[in-house]
């Protein structure tokens, strides 16, 4: 037989990340409102997210550095509240004006604009009348969705509906969101969870409908989780946290339908949304271009005889447990991360496999990376040998992934640049370029590339040829 020439497709997005609220600083300028990160509580000894990167005025010269690094690509959210500073209503032109300016800048370097629509900064004004949870949300973001693809239709061509949906219903206070203050608080987290399925469906309708030629997918956190031993019952609890964790966030856009194992959690913990007549036709009838997904690590759970703690003081990759169905157990085969996230390149391998043979849709890679606390040296320079590591293993895996025929179309790590970490402040570094700051002391703010920099320049020159 004949072997296969492994290698990346000749039009692969080669690309990179960030977030609107993690990069752009500017919190208040131009009649931009308030997002639930603004008001939420910044961790002690972090930083806020109030200047970060400096990004919204320093733009251009980000931009020429991301061409610089050859990126073919480069995905990045809009802030909702400088859209619309109120959430819904009022458009603030300044923020359109913004963005338009940041597209054109991308499609004059000929770098692909890859926009996620929702990034975690709900609109303030939204939350205070019960945001996710309330039903009104729904048609401000259909809304919201509406004016981009209006404004911005004409030069974006791949659209993500919203950021890790999942990990916002299971980790949303670590992430910045405003705890659900209901009597059922899990019920209504759920309620909230099947309004984003909803306000996903209806963004990718109108997408189909507004900008023919465009492409729109979800955006969930995905990581393949394995059982902690080959005992019956711990398969079982791999299953149990995988159909919650990640197929759920999968199977409705993609099958129009809650997978049974996350419907019998939910009635078990008396969370089961109330679904109006008509709402799962909506998500049925929206069908996604693409699965767009975050990759990070793997999880490992044994089974959990009702004694573990409950999840809510893990982060996206720090699994507790929740009594009675799966327990966060360390992986003893991985090495961790400065932060204690498990590295894992085969499991980015395992995990393309499983998402290609479930779905059978191009997958886009939105985001894999490493947080390091990284040094500055003498003469600007940044050696981040351990990040081009973690990268070239998991670029290895990925090329191995297509010889072995997932389609993917796209790989954009996190972060493009140096950029305020969900919970862990600046020190937690994953750019290809330095931003010359510390936590409470902003310097200079000045770009420096990396080592990784370099490195990355030269994968994407070579289409990845060697890595
Ligand atoms: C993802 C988020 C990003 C990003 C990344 C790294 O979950 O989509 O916004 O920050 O994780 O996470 P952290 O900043 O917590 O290290």
């Amino acid at each position: 037989m004949e072997r296969k020439t492994i290698s990346f497709p000749k039009d692969f997005l080669w690309g990179a990340s960030t977030s609107a609220y993690q990069v752009e600083g500017a919190w208040n300028e131009d009649g931009k409102g308030l997002s639930v990160i603004d008001v939420g509580k910044t961790p002690e000894g972090v930083t806020d997210f109030k200047v970060a990167s400096d990004h919204y005025h320093r733009y251009k010269e980000d931009v020429a550095l991301f061409a610089e690094m050859g990126l073919k690509a480069y995905r990045f959210s809009i802030s909702w509240t400088r859209i619309f500073p109120e959430g819904a209503g009022r458009l603030n032109e300044k923020g359109i004006e913004f963005y338009d300016k940041l597209i054109n800048e991308l499609k004059a370097h000929n770098i692909e604009p890859i926009v996620t629509i929702y990034h975690f900064d709900l609109p303030y004004e939204l939350q205070k009348k019960g945001g996710w949870a309330n039903r009104e949300t729904i048609e401000a973001y259909e809304n919201y969705a509406r004016t981009l693809f209006k404004y911005f239709g004409d030069r974006v061509k791949y659209w993500l509906t919203i950021n890790e949906q999942n990990m916002v219903v299971m980790y949303g206070a670590v992430l910045g969101m405003i705890e659900a203050k209901s009597d059922n608080p899990k019920k209504e987290l759920y309620q909230q969870n099947h309004h984003m399925f909803l306000a996903q469906a209806k963004a990718i309708k109108l997408c189909h409908e507004m900008c023919p030629g465009a492409k729109i997918g979800p955006a969930p956190n995905i990581a393949y989780v394995y059982p902690a031993s080959s005992k019956p019952e711990d398969v079982l609890a791999a299953q149990n946290f995988s159909s919650i964790r990640n197929w759920l966030y999968l199977d409705l856009p993609v099958f129009g339908r809650y997978n049974s194992v996350a419907w019998s959690y939910m009635e078990r913990e008396n969370c089961v949304p109330d679904i109006e007549e008509g709402d799962m036709n909506i998500i049925k009838e929206a069908k996604p271009d693409f699965i767009a997904f975050n990759y990070y690590s793997t999880a490992t759970v044994a089974w959990d005889d009702g004694t573990s703690s409950s999840n809510s003081t893990g982060d996206q990759q720090i699994v507790i447990g929740e009594p009675g169905f799966y327990k966060g157990v360390a992986n003893p085969h991985l090495e961790k991360t400065q932060f204690g996230w498990e590295i894992d390149p085969l499991g980015f391998r395992i995990t393309l496999r499983e998402l290609h043979d479930r779905y059978n849709l191009p997958l886009l890679v939105t985001e894999n990376g490493l947080g390091a606390y990284d040094k500055l040296e003498e003469g600007d320079v940044v050696n981040d040998d351990y990040r081009i590591e973690y990268l070239r293993k998991h670029i290895e895996q990925a090329k191995i992934a297509i010889s072995e025929g997932v389609n993917l179309i796209g790989y954009c790590p996190w972060s493009a640049i140096d950029l305020v970490s969900t919970h862990q402040g600046i020190s937690k570094r994953y750019g290809f370029i330095y931003v010359n700051r510390d936590e409470f002391d902003l310097k200079d703010l000045r770009r420096i590339k990396k080592k990784s920099f370099y490195w990355y320049k030269n994968v994407i020159a070579i289409n990845g040829e060697e890595l």
